[in-house]
């Protein structure tokens, strides 16, 4: 906006606001250049949870309460900038979810796409439409919008993964549908290991019709993206913003594995240093491997394995590493793109 100063408050007009107040009208010009910003302004903050503690206190909700009982056991990551809201960023919504050995957490079904990315735990399982999956570390899985999903898990051990949903922008619009199964787990319908045969081998059914927007693979393992970082690295052919970054897509047209949710997950060898790097998608990271700083709006962040931070939109970040580092991320790229409103900027060396 040409004119960022606001017009000054006179009686008269003063008058004229409450006049018009009563029957539910306001001036623009007293707001505009709130509305209308030349560059977005959020009320997101760069912040990084450390993952120790935030592993301590969800095993100690383990204690309090059941996973039936909650019917999702999670801790919210709430944005400092935005406490109360449920929010990580201004769209985006993410907690840590726990699942102890022998429960389950009920099946149901929403609007709203989740993904999964799992930090502990081996062999745990999500059931997504009637396909169960199992997951492991790294694992990134979604559910897309009104599938039925529950998850169990009939390992040994605890299982934590990070959640991250589209919560804020259903909510948005006002377009928040949800219910619940009426068993705690869902039947299977198809084997396990069938979506990843159908959908993930570079083939796809003959006259496949996709069903809606989201992937029909839900679960991209850890191992397979891992490998091919570790082959494509042998190139030494680094991006200065972005190390090695590869984007998790949907098999049927190379868009976004999620509809409103872009998920990455990239390299940066010991000793890297990014160049200064910013876009209007606020990022979630979540540490895999390896350590570094993250300087964020001149805030450094100090972060090892299963650390998660968040880089709110339009502000500058640049990473350096001190061990060879895996870093997953999540934003609303995918939605911010289909809508035309994406822009990056970088300042390459
Ligand atoms: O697993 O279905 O963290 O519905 C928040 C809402 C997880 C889930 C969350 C959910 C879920």
């Amino acid at each position: 906006m040409a004119n960022q100063e606001k017009p000054a408050l006179t009686e008269e007009r003063k008058q004229f606001y409450e006049k018009i107040d009563k029957e539910h009208l306001a001036p623009l010009w007293t707001v505009l250049s709130d509305l209308v910003t030349p560059e977005p302004t959020s009320a997101c903050v760069p912040h990084l949870w450390h993952y120790e503690p935030l592993r301590r206190y969800l095993l100690e909700s383990g204690g309090l309460i059941t996973a039936k009982e909650a019917e999702r056991r999670v801790l919210v990551l709430e944005n400092p900038g935005m406490r109360g809201t449920s929010k990580i960023t201004t769209s985006l919504y993410a907690g840590l979810q726990l699942v102890l050995p022998g429960e389950i957490a009920p099946a149901h079904r929403h609007t709203q796409s989740a993904l999964r990315f799992v930090l502990e735990g081996a062999n745990a399982h999500t059931t997504v439409d009637g396909e169960k999956t199992n997951m492991n570390f790294g694992d990134f899985v979604i559910t897309p919008p009104m599938a039925w999903h529950d998850h169990g898990n009939q390992s040994e051990d605890p299982m934590v993964w990070l959640d991250g949903l589209d919560i804020p922008m259903v909510s948005f619009y006002d377009a928040s549908f949800a219910e619940a199964f009426e068993q705690d787990a869902q039947p299977l319908s198809k084997g396990v290991g069938d979506s990843p045969a159908r959908y993930g081998a570079n083939m796809l059914p003959v006259d496949f019709a996709a069903k809606g927007l989201a992937s029909p693979i839900f679960n991209y393992p850890y191992e397979r993206s891992r490998e091919s970082l570790d082959v494509m690295k042998r190139q030494e052919e680094w991006d200065p913003c972005h190390g090695l970054k590869l984007r998790y897509i949907n098999p049927v047209d190379g868009g976004f594995a999620m509809p409103t949710i872009g998920t990455y997950l990239q390299l940066l060898p010991k000793g890297f240093s990014t160049a200064p790097y910013r876009s209007t998608d606020a990022t979630v990271y979540v540490v895999t491997e390896g350590a570094g700083k993250t300087t964020v709006d001149g805030q450094e962040f100090n972060w090892g394995p299963k650390d998660i931070f968040v880089v709110p939109s339009w502000k500058w970040s640049t990473h350096v590493v001190s061990e060879e580092a895996v870093l997953f991320s999540f934003s609303d790229r995918a939605a911010q793109q289909k809508l035309g409103f994406w822009r990056e900027d970088r300042q390459n060396n």
